[in-house]
């Protein structure tokens, strides 16, 4: 589900890897190059000066037999300490070499190096548009490169740690956007603050996936041994009241309605709330009609059901498979009614970077995601589960 956003994190990741290691071994080579170049300048002057000191110590040897006729031993014994030195230079040379071996070695593990906007820019440049190609909106995708981009510059970082290092920023930065959540915690733990029975409310455009939402997220709750109520609020399209009703009976779960079509939507849903305080059942939830943000007349009776029902949580639910469109739609319901918490359907088919976008742009907690067409298939948002699949 989450496999290309994963894909465009471990490219961004790999590629500064890569770049710093191709530059490392440029680096590396000069060096070696370097030390080449000044190991066979040494060597020449070695040389030179061990031929120097041949012609000197035959000179000297010429001069002394000139000075002294008698045969002395001293030339000889020069000329054996001369051999040494130049014996002991040889080694000295040798050991030289090998020092620098080990630290080389040595520098592999220890040596940092520094991410510099020159290694970045091309690589975030990258990012971005892959952000972009995955769903994620531009104004979110260049927020993210943007953070990502100031926590990475300059860094200096262990050599062999620069996946590491990368990886573990990019989660942080993705994790501050996520966690802008006022709910902060699990769905279950939160209901429990609240006075029974709970109320809430789903709106979203035409086909998103509310009333299958509200059918998954019953059934979960079902299963968390709680008792909940439907209101068939959606009036509006010809179905809508018994494709609810169907979903109530295969689940056991009670359904209030009126049959007629067009009935005030924000009645049938005042009922529900009075039957869930009369027989004690925690929750309530509201189906709606979709509606069109353009759509005045059903966007003000989305604001009179808000008006009579007083919810707990006002929950956009967004088609994952719209990308940017459900960004925007999330914006103006949120500036029409106030959206408390989302919940984005058809995971399971999209390619994710809407959960990116909508809680970038409104700011609100995500609280579950639909990954399928069955009633299992829903489960709570996790930041971090969600996180640790994008980046691995
Ligand atoms: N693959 C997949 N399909 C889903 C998911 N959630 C809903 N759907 C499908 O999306 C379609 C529309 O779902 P509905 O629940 O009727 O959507 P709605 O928002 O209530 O639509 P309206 O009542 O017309 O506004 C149905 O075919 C659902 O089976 C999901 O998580 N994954
Ligand atoms: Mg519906």
């Amino acid at each position: 589900m989450l496999g290309i956003l994963k894909n465009k994190f471990t490219t961004f990741i790999s590629s500064l890897t890569k770049k710093k290691e191709e530059k490392e071994e440029k680096k590396e080579e000069k060096e070696v190059n370097k030390d080449k170049i000044t190991e066979g300048n040494k060597e020449i002057k070695e040389e030179k000066e061990v031929k120097r000191d041949i012609i000197v110590t035959e000179k000297e040897q010429v001069l002394s037999k000139e000075i002294s006729s008698e045969a002395s031993n001293e030339p000889k014994e020069k000329e054996i300490t001369k051999k040494d030195e130049i014996k002991k230079e040889e080694v000295n040379k040798g050991v030289k070499v090998d020092l620098s071996l080990i630290s080389k070695i040595k520098g592999i593990f220890t040596s940092k190096i520094k991410l510099t906007e020159g290694d970045l820019n091309p690589a975030i440049d990258e990012l971005r548009m892959n952000l972009i190609d995955s769903d994620v909106a531009y104004e979110t995708s260049d927020k993210i490169c943007r953070k990502i981009f100031e926590r990475l510059k300059d860094k200096e970082i262990n050599k062999n740690e620069v996946d590491k290092f990368v990886n573990k920023e990019i989660k942080e930065t993705l994790l501050e956007i996520l966690n802008k959540n006022e709910l902060n915690m699990k769905f279950t733990e939160w209901a429990k603050t609240k006075t029974k029975p709970v109320k809430i409310v789903f709106f979203g455009i035409n086909g998103t996936g509310k009333t299958t939402t509200i059918a998954k997220f019953g059934k979960f709750l079902l299963n968390n041994n709680k008792s909940v109520v439907f209101a068939a609020g959606d009036t509006f399209r010809a179905g809508a009241i018994e494709q609810i009703s169907i979903h109530g009976e295969k689940l056991g779960i009670k359904v209030i309605k009126q049959e007629k079509r067009g009935t005030d939507a924000a009645a049938i849903i005042y009922d529900a709330v009075e039957y869930a305080k009369a027989h004690y059942i925690d929750f309530v939830f509201a189906d709606t009609a979709g509606r069109m943000q353009t759509n005045k007349d059903l966007m003000n009776e989305m604001k009179k059901v808000v008006k009579v029902m007083n919810p707990d949580l006002k929950v956009f639910v967004a088609d994952a498979l719209t990308g940017n469109d459900a960004v925007e739609q999330a914006r103006e319901f949120n500036d029409a009614v106030g959206i408390d918490a989302v919940i984005i359907a058809k995971m399971d088919a999209a390619k994710g970077g809407c959960v990116l976008s909508i809680a970038h742009t409104i700011q609100k907690p995500i609280i579950f995601m639909g990954i399928g067409q069955n009633y299992d298939d829903i489960r709570e948002f996790d930041a971090k589960w969600f996180v640790d699949e994008m980046v691995g």
